[in-house]
């Protein structure tokens, strides 16, 4: 007992130590940031769908979901280091046996939404795969649309070129699993009584995201294609806290692309297209219930050359134990 005190004592001088040296770097965004954070959503129904937006976001529909946990922010360059650092392209282990096969592979895949794809060779085929596509920490690459000068990525920056194969392997080693669409879309919009249009409200603010018309230079200013550092639009949280749930990077959702029920045009993309949410650096003006579908080994936004969108966030199951 004695010693579960000494512990306890140690436990509240570091809690203490801890939220003096936060004090002290306040007013420093990056420093108050904590990559990895999970946001905890508690079990209950939500509103999933808009009836406004288009044919494949309607109709809107309640859901169940019992509790889960959700990044707070994107996964990080930083993040994923650690990941390559532990040697996860060099362990099956962490890997789906359809990723497997992907990794080990020649073949890039550089796919549009809803199926525009088309392939090419690696150009460094001789070595096996050890990061993503897109890894430097420099790039020059066109996007399609406004500016492009140098992009430039460090390690608070979003993961981003990453395939389902490389996040879903990413949460296995880090204990974790991708969200489902319905655990990303209630922590991006859900109040508690109703779903916002957008993280932050149901009207558009440039401002609020990173998208290539907000002026905030951490994304690179007004009409520049840039991914910023996570966290870096406050403004734009979710009702649960969230940041950069439409903007930054696009971000993978776990299962596959299926219409919802009452659907005008029924769809079931099993075994083919998973989800991708949010919108990014490069899209202005897309809502928390916007869906769009990648095919998996897709790391690629619009085609050979051209801007890359796609990375990730983090969930966890809340059992019972918790
Ligand atoms: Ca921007
Ligand atoms: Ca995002």
């Amino acid at each position: 007992m004695k010693k579960h005190m000494g512990l306890l004592l140690a436990g509240c001088l570091l809690l203490l130590t801890g939220s003096w040296m936060s004090a002290q770097m306040a007013g420093n965004i990056s420093a108050s940031i904590n990559p990895g954070e999970m946001i905890t959503i508690p079990a209950g129904w939500f509103i999933m769908g808009n009836d406004s937006g288009s044919w494949e976001e309607r109709p809107s529909h309640t859901v169940y979901l019992p509790a889960y946990q959700i990044g707070k922010y994107e996964v990080t360059r930083g993040e994923y280091r650690k990941f390559m650092e532990a040697g996860g392209y060099e362990n099956s282990e962490y890997w789906s046996p359809e990723g497997w096969v992907w990794k080990e592979g020649d073949i890039i895949v550089h796919a549009g939404m809803y199926g525009a794809v088309s392939y090419s060779e690696r150009p460094d085929k001789y070595l096996k795969r050890n990061a993503p596509d897109y890894w430097e920490e420099e790039q020059e690459w066109i996007g399609h649309g406004y500016g492009h000068p140098l992009f430039v990525q460090t390690d608070d920056h979003p993961v981003i070129g990453i395939t389902y194969y490389e996040a879903e392997a990413y949460c296995n080693w880090a204990g974790g699993r991708l969200p489902t669409e319905a655990e990303y879309e209630k922590a991006a919009r859900w109040t508690g009584t109703r779903s916002n249009l957008y993280p932050y409200g149901d009207t558009w603010d440039p401002e609020r995201s990173n998208n290539p018309l907000d002026h905030n230079p951490a994304g690179g200013g007004f009409k520049v294609n840039q991914s910023a550092p996570v966290g870096s639009y406050p403004e734009g949280a979710s009702p649960y806290g969230c940041m950069d749930m439409t903007g930054n990077a696009y971000e993978w959702c776990a299962g596959w692309a299926i219409s919802y029920p009452g659907s005008s045009r029924p769809y079931d993309h099993t075994g083919k297209y998973h989800v991708v949410k949010g919108g990014c650096w490069d899209d202005p003006n897309v809502t928390s219930a916007f869906r769009s579908w990648y095919l998996p080994p897709s790391s690629s936004g619009t085609g050979p050359g051209d801007s890359d969108y796609i990375g990730f966030r983090m969930a966890t199951t809340i059992t019972e134990a918790d």
